[in-house]
């Protein structure tokens, strides 16, 4: 395998032009999903994967393929990531794992390189989940697993659904969500979590995700005159709303490494001189053991009407994602460890603490991921950071690997791995 290499400058070059879709003053990107923003860098990448040469394809969920053909007729190798972002997201969650496919698949084109399996670079729409919860909805639905009907029907804080957002950007395509086979699926992304950082590492051999949950509660009291109304007359929503939450962060601390987290809330009628009648809010809930996973759910859910009662208030609860942990493809995590190896970088194996649509990939065919360092470990923020060496780093073992795992293909004539 001639040893072909990904040109870094170009990369970061392409990581600056898309961050300014969307930038932010703070050196961030606010570009929500189906918004005109993610409708501008959609269009910036179908038009660069087609000056490759490659034919862009878009799903009935708004996920864009990009393909360059192989020399046999087998479902290609993907490799992507997203291309949205969190409101206050940063240059390199997902956007490097979209644009690292693209260069790598440039280097590939500029090499006059065949592979065996058609290669496509995936862009999957709203991995965040922050505009349409919940996350990685439409790798969700290409696994099989979210219905699409109810996918398409969630609604933003505006009221505006997923399948209007799509038809208003001009995403929706023909192909239906999930019928559209791979031979193997590859994700780059930064670890967003200080491990690699702490112990120097160049490159993360993710062996699997954790198991994550998220759920809807609306607390019910009665809105109230904050002046006329004695304290033991009232039922304070948010009172009850603040009790939950040390609640819920007390279940991810009685069950480490779980993290448990409130990170969305709706205080209303959220006025200084009414006491809240009504809160609702988010909760996010991640471990890598389901049954600890369960330990903490009930715990939270044992909560709500001890909580509830002496407040007077009323609660309804809704888990509406549970995703479970995840452990990629034997073959495919052999790839990244192998392609980091070759190239003379440090790794290490590791759990992704985030989610990704690899996960839910993987449930489908065969996946792995390959984690770069970010500074700090921090992510989800505007102020996060790869350099130019790291992304380059992660993106030649993603070429590597890509291309290792494209050659065990051709060896078995294009038959999945353990094929009889
Ligand atoms: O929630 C997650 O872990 C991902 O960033 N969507
Ligand atoms: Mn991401
Ligand atoms: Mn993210």
């Amino acid at each position: 395998m001639r040893n072909l290499a990904i040109d870094a400058e170009r990369l970061w070059g392409e990581i600056m032009e898309t961050a300014a879709i969307g930038g932010t003053r703070k050196g961030g990107i606010c570009r929500l999903t189906l918004t005109d923003l993610d409708r501008q860098v959609r269009d910036w990448f179908k038009a660069r994967a087609e000056q490759l040469g490659c034919t862009v394809t878009v799903d009935d969920m708004g996920a864009m393929f990009a393909r360059r053909p192989g020399a046999a007729d087998v479902p290609p190798i993907a490799f992507g990531s997203h291309l949205d972002t969190q409101p206050t997201g940063g240059k390199f969650d997902g956007v490097l794992g979209v644009l690292a496919a693209l260069e790598a698949l440039r280097t590939l084109h500029e090499a006059g390189y065949e592979t065996y399996a058609p290669i496509e670079v995936v862009n999957w729409t709203n991995e965040e989940g922050s505009r349409f919860a919940p996350a990685m909805v439409a790798s969700g639905v290409f696994a099989k697993i979210l219905d699409k009907d109810w996918a398409q029907s969630r609604q933003d804080s505006e009221g505006m659904t997923f399948a209007a957002a799509l038809d208003a950007i001009g995403y929706r395509g023909p192909e239906r969500c999930g019928e559209h086979p791979l031979s193997a699926f590859f994700e780059l992304h930064i670890e967003q979590g200080p491990i690699l950082e702490a112990e120097g590492r160049d490159i993360g051999i993710v062996t699997g995700v954790q198991a994550m949950r998220w759920y809807e509660v609306t607390m019910t009291g009665q809105d109230a005159h904050t002046g006329a109304t004695p304290m033991h007359r009232r039922k304070n929503a948010l009172l009850g709303a603040a009790r939950m939450i040390e609640a819920i962060d007390a279940a991810g601390r009685a069950h480490p490494p779980g993290v448990a987290t409130v990170g969305r809330i709706e205080n209303r009628p959220n006025s200084p001189n009414v006491v809240p009648g009504e809160v609702f809010f988010m909760i996010d809930l991640r471990h890598p053991d389901g049954d600890a996973l369960d330990a903490m759910e009930g715990i939270i859910r044992a909560a709500l009407p001890r909580v509830c009662e002496p407040l007077g208030l009323t609660f309804a609860e809704q888990r509406i994602w549970d995703q479970p942990a995840v452990r990629f493809d034997p073959a495919c995590v052999a790839a990244v460890r192998h392609a980091a190896e070759t190239s003379g970088y440090s790794a290490r194996d590791i759990i992704s603490g985030a989610g990704h649509d690899a996960a839910y990939v993987s449930r489908v065919a065969p996946a792995a991921m390959v984690f770069v360092p970010c500074l700090g470990g921090i992510s989800h923020n505007e102020a996060e950071f790869s350099s130019k060496e790291q992304c380059a780093k992660g993106a030649q073992v993603l070429l590597q690997a890509v291309l290792d795992y494209d050659r065990q293909l051709a060896e078995r004539g294009g038959a999945p791995q353990g094929a009889r």
